[in-house]
């Protein structure tokens, strides 16, 4: 089973999208197994964003996502990395077609209400960064020979 972190940014959380994601993971089959909700710091957003920290938008980036309320959460799921990313659609709404996350619910590229990983290889370091061991809950969801053949 794969994972992934997801996360409504300031913008989503403001905006009262938290129960709209969490119910289109939880409508296609994909598990919750750790969520929370909290206001990073500007550092913990720096860390997350490590990668893009030579763009033009990273400074203004790291400071908006640590400006007011986020909702974090880990999903599992056969494929959920590469389904996630669909659920969500591209980085820019503009280019997110209707019925994606993005495409549904924002306008700009700065404002796209949420954060999902784009490789296993990256889950697995954000999930890390956000989330102790001990915030997971097991547990076996009663929909599984539902779900998965
Ligand atoms: P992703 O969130 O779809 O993975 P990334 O390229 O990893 O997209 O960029 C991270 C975040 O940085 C985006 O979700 C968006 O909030 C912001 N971002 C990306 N490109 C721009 C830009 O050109 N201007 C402003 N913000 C941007
Ligand atoms: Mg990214």
């Amino acid at each position: 089973m794969e994972r992934t972190f997801v996360a409504l940014k300031p913008d989503g959380v403001q905006r009262g999208l938290c129960g709209e994601v969490m119910k289109r993971f939880e409508q296609k089959g994909f598990r919750l197994v750790a969520a929370k909700f909290l206001q990073p710091s500007e550092d913990h957003m720096k860390k997350h964003y490590m990668d893009l920290k030579d763009m033009p938008f990273y400074a203004g980036l790291c400071k908006y996502m640590s400006s007011g309320p986020v909702f974090a959460m880990v999903w599992e799921g056969q494929g959920i990395v590469k389904m996630g990313r669909m659920m969500l659609g591209e980085t820019n709404p503009a280019d997110s077609k209707p019925g994606s996350i993005r495409g549904d619910f924002c306008i700009s590229i700065g404002r796209n209400i949420i954060h999902g990983s784009d490789t296993a290889e990256n889950a697995k370091m954000e999930i890390a960064l956000w989330f102790k061991d001990e915030e997971f809950v097991t547990y076996t969801p009663c929909t599984q020979a539902q779900l998965y053949e």
